[in-house]
């Protein structure tokens, strides 16, 4: 696992590698996910492919206004949601946030229910009523797409004790954003988790960024671990470009969840490659410092040591390719096709009464 206690700038994305027993190090000790040949890089690899293309679509649809409203996308960070999720059971509960695309694939939510719900379609994983923001599906655990900053973790803390109450040994994981630190209920959760010992893995993708800010410019303390585990919880700071230090983190984590050791935190250490939002100019960072970031790209990082370990050819590479295209083609074919919501079920999942009018 990589864990890094140092304080990271904007400027420097190599330092997650700095310290001992870095992912650095450990590469050239060999795979740390299974023996070779497992499979198990495979399904990494193409889990990550699938949120990368998925979005690249969704960024074609979007300029051909076939999909509006906000749209987050995930590029460059596909590594935590793969990692985290290849660790979970389908009874563990998922609450993530509005840059969910690819926590929601990678939880299993098909491509097609995906796009069909970026469409607004009522085949939609959300019936068309949520959209990119919004994705959700209990029959897999997995609640939401909250646009709220920091809005997840009192609904995370919920379920995890719901769970415990109920005398069921899941996991609830949260994803959420380094801005969820300039949050109260990012605090009040901790705490409360903490002191409840509740069965919950806080997952915070530190992107550096809250939209345009920068998190030096909004917190007195960038060290997000260190400040996790000021709440009496176990907290690690991971590369979160590194697929298999995620999944390694993440297993330890939901070890020792599951032993009733009470929350673990991780600060996954990421970047996004495009922009906050697709209305988003993206002005406030250097081309230079993404280009760095880019050159630590998790699908290329992956790819590369599996080429160098003999696990991954050409032909590999075009199958997997050829068949998350063949996946996207469908989604979207399916969803031009799917109809919309009509408007006389517009008071359908209403639970109050009809409105008195005041008159
Ligand atoms: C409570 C609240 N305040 C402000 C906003 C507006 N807002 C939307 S996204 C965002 C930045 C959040 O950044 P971060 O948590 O780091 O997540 P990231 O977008 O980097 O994944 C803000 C401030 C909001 N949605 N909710
Ligand atoms: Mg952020």
């Amino acid at each position: 696992m990589s864990v890094a206690r140092t304080t990271r700038t904007r400027k420097d994305p190599a330092s997650p590698k700095s310290g001992k027993g870095t992912a650095a190090k450990r590469r050239k000790s060999g795979p740390r996910v299974g023996p070779p040949g497992t499979g198990r890089r495979t399904d990494q690899l193409e889990a990550m492919l699938r949120i990368r293309r998925f979005e690249e679509r969704c960024v074609e649809l979007y300029s051909a206004a076939k999909i509006r409203g906000f749209v987050h996308l995930y590029i460059g960070e596909e590594a935590v949601a793969v990692g985290v999720n290849q660790v979970l059971t389908p009874e563990d509960a998922v609450v993530s946030t509005y840059r969910e695309h690819g926590h929601a694939l990678a939880r299993g939510i098909t491509a097609e229910a995906v796009m069909a719900e970026m469409y607004g379609r009522t085949t939609g994983c959300s019936g068309g009523r949520g959209g990119s923001m919004h994705l959700f599906d209990a029959s897999r655990r997995f609640y939401g797409g909250n646009a709220i900053v920091a809005g997840g973790l009192p609904l995370a803390a919920g379920l995890a004790l719901a769970d415990r109450m109920r005398g069921q040994a899941n996991v609830t994981c949260c994803f959420f954003g380094d801005g969820a630190f300039a949050e109260g209920e990012f605090h009040e959760t901790a705490n409360l988790a903490a002191l409840w010992k509740l069965p919950l893995l806080l997952v915070c993708e530190n992107n550096l960024y809250a939209m345009g800010t920068a998190l030096e410019r909004h917190e007195a303390q960038t060290d997000l671990a260190m400040r996790a585990a000021s709440y009496g919880m176990v907290s690690w700071a991971v590369d979160g470009m590194d697929v298999e230090a995620v999944e390694q983190a993440t297993r330890r984590a939901v070890e020792g969840i599951r032993a009733g050791t009470g929350p673990h935190f991780l600060e996954l250490r990421t970047y996004r490659f495009r922009a906050h939002s697709m209305y988003d100019p993206d002005r406030y960072r250097e081309k230079g410092e993404i280009e760095q970031w880019k050159s630590r790209d998790p699908v290329s990082l992956l790819m590369d040591r599996m080429r160098d370990s003999g696990e991954l050819d050409d032909e590999e590479v075009a199958r997997i390719e050829q068949r998350i295209t063949d996946e996207i083609d469908h989604a979207v074919e399916t969803a031009e096709q799917a109809p919309e919501e009509p408007v006389e079920h517009l008071l359908h999942h209403v639970t109050s009464g009809p409105a008195e009018v005041v008159s």
